[in-house]
């Protein structure tokens, strides 16, 4: 006789409705999402930013369970993703399922099930939890001398006011990753003036993002099989180019030499060359555009080199000594992309805090576990960004992965599982051993790196993790049953 689990997620974003389908179409219906925001989306809820787009094509940034026959581009721009994440979620019943508003505070492991508290003082309990928190979350926001005395309207990128117009205001970008690029592609024009504060120049590779005519949509929704092909032909553009990232060697010289050559479209050579950055393209994330060029040639652009020195209410002034005069400045300056489930407090056996057990860095087990956590999985988790892989691929096989164990629960083969320590000790150790081999371990700083300087990504193919996911090793975990112990 199978039991019936019940399961909380916690995140209703891209990953939580990956899970949430995966256990539903699977016969698992007794759970519940908790989302602390008052709708799902994660990041296509919190981003809103004018530009943004996913630097993943469409086709290949999608569920294979839900194939949308209709984006409108090649990189479609992010309300049209957040609508499609909100209609899947939708077409499950999902928000039905959801307590939005919700943020859990507190899960604990007692007694083989968890308990779980939210920040209003509800609790619930679960013989499982899998967090599906993200990994962009938490916008980074640098202290500035003076920032708070800036008298124009000032936010960070996923904080988006848009109370704020911009057009013919002078408006001020600090930061030059993908998030600030796409802001002043798309500002370029409409705003009076924008100056772009660099502190360093990362390289931008310029793909055009081509428009899908009604015929090409009409043919995408008439053959369903042609969403597939371009699924799995994009992502087999993604698995050769994520060798470029993890080894040296043709494919990465390839991609330098188009990084190089596309600078040229840069016409004033002062400016192509202090948007030349002095380590390898990709050890930072490459920045897909097609407009930022075209941007920075305008009169009424500006990349502005010198380092910000402090804030005054009129503006930034920089280190030269230079005022620069702002009706608006928006903080493009990341996220910390190290802090995963918390503030949550988890705490999981024997007392054991999640704290405690991430205090040097966040370590887990095949990206999916942690040792000391039973019954607890992750999506997205340590380790789990596969290059610039579709992030809605890689949340698929966790899924499925995880899945696979919950369906062992029911069957009775464990009443409560969890990788062994010397499992996630033996994948961490392999993982930093496989790292210097990789471009982001090239000689830049990024998000990528973790306290101690290494890159916390996934170091092999793409392949590598999906063949992982597809097995369910036991000897890499201890199952314990309640009545006979391990
Ligand atoms: O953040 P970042 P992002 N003074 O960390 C600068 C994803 N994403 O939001 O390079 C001055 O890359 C900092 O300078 P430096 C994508 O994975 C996806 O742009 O450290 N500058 C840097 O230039 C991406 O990689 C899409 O010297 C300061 C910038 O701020 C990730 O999100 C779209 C500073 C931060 O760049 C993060 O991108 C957008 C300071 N005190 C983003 N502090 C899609 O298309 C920081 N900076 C899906």
């Amino acid at each position: 006789m199978k039991r019936r689990p019940r399961v909380v997620i916690i995140g209703a974003g891209m990953s939580g409705i990956c899970m949430a389908i995966t256990l539903l179409r699977n016969g698992f219906d007794d759970l519940t999402i908790y989302e602390k925001a008052d709708r799902g989306g994660g990041t296509w809820r919190d981003n809103t930013y004018p530009g943004l787009a996913c630097d993943v094509p469409s086709r290949f940034y999608q569920f294979t369970f839900a194939p949308n026959p209709d984006w409108s581009h090649f990189f479609s721009p992010g309300p049209e993703i957040d609508a499609y994440f909100a209609r899947v979620a939708s077409e499950y019943g999902l928000p039905a399922r959801t307590r939005f508003g919700a943020e859990v505070t507190a899960a604990e492991f007692q007694d083989g099930r968890w308990s779980l508290t939210t920040a209003n003082g509800d609790t619930d309990s679960a013989d499982f939890v899998i967090t599906a928190t993200g990994l962009l979350h938490h916008p980074r926001t640098p202290h500035i001398t003076g920032m708070e005395s800036f008298a124009g309207a000032s936010f960070h990128s996923a904080r988006w006011d848009h109370a704020i117009t911009l057009s013919g205001k002078r408006v001020g970008v600090i930061g030059t990753g993908s998030t600030g690029v796409q802001i002043v592609s798309a500002l370029a024009g409409d705003a009076a003036h924008v100056d772009m504060f660099q502190r360093t120049p990362h390289w931008v590779l310029p793909i055009p993002n081509f428009r899908y005519s009604r015929a090409g949509s009409a043919l995408y929704r008439g053959l369903p099989g042609l969403n597939r092909l371009a699924y799995r032909s994009l992502r087999g553009v993604f698995e050769w180019f994520a060798v470029a990232l993890i080894e040296p060697g043709q494919r990465r010289d390839f991609i330098e030499t188009l990084c190089r050559i596309s600078l040229s479209r840069i016409r004033d050579p002062e400016l192509r060359s202090a948007l030349t950055p002095d380590f390898d393209p990709m050890c930072k994330r490459l920045i897909i555009s097609s407009g930022f060029f075209t941007a920075v040639n305008r009169d009424d652009v500006r990349v502005v080199t010198a380092a910000i020195d402090h804030i005054e209410p009129r503006g930034v002034v920089t280190t030269d000594g230079d005022l620069h005069e702002l009706d608006v400045l928006v903080y493009a300056t990341g996220f910390d992309a190290h802090a995963f489930m918390r503030p949550m407090k988890l705490t999981g056996r024997d007392g054991l805090t999640l704290d405690r057990a991430w205090a040097e860095t966040p370590r887990g087990f095949q990206t999916v576990a942690i040792p000391g956590f039973p019954n607890l999985f992750t999506l997205i988790g340590p380790h789990s960004p596969v290059g610039n892989y579709a992030l809605t691929a890689i949340a698929e096989s966790q899924a499925a992965h995880i899945l696979g164990w919950i369906q062992r629960w029911s069957t009775h083969e464990f009443d409560s599982i969890e990788p062994n320590q010397q499992a996630a000790d033996d994948f961490n150790a392999a993982i930093h051993r496989a790292l210097p081999g990789t471009v982001w371990a090239s000689g830049c700083d990024s998000w990528y790196l973790g306290p101690d300087g290494t890159p916390e990504l996934w170091p092999w193919t793409p392949d590598r993790h999906r063949t992982m996911m597809s097995r369910h090793d036991r000897a890499d975990y201890t199952l314990r049953r309640v009545d006979a112990g391990e």
